[in-house]
């Protein structure tokens, strides 16, 4: 009986122990001391389409672009097929199934964009408002 209760003493404090130990690591880091950091937003393209028409974001944050499909995209700002409106905003070579491209905006802006590899498919077409 009096072996009983000190293994269950035992066990109760490697408990104690073990959940300290868990709770340190999970400590959030310090924020931090600069400003605003960048938003990294994700538009998906799936079989169906974008999986976001539109998204609005700020100076400086960024649009992953992640290709779902079963086929290669290459998301480009307007107009096709010069992209001169945001010459940058091209992801030229494009994206194969299973790929991601980020493009950080640096200009303020409604830029609107295409698939440049199915550049009338309306469904592959969006617009990135960037404040
Ligand atoms: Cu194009």
């Amino acid at each position: 009986m009096k072996y009983k209760t000190l293994k269950l003493a035992a066990l109760t404090a490697a408990f104690i122990i073990l959940g300290a130990g868990c709770s340190s690591t999970q400590t959030p880091a310090p924020p931090a001391a600069t400003g605003p950091q960048p938003t990294t937003v994700a538009i998906t393209l799936n079989p169906q389409g974008l999986d976001k028409k539109e998204v609005t974001i700020k100076v400086g944050d960024l649009v992953e672009f992640r290709n779902s499909d079963l086929k290669a995209h290459s998301p480009a700002s307007d107009p096709h097929p010069s992209h001169t409106a945001y010459p940058e905003f091209d992801a030229k070579g494009g994206l194969k199934p299973g790929d991601t491209w980020t493009f950080k905006f640096e200009k303020a802006g409604t830029w609107k964009f295409h698939d440049h590899a199915a550049a009338k498919d309306k469904k592959f077409q969006g617009v990135v408002i960037v404040k």
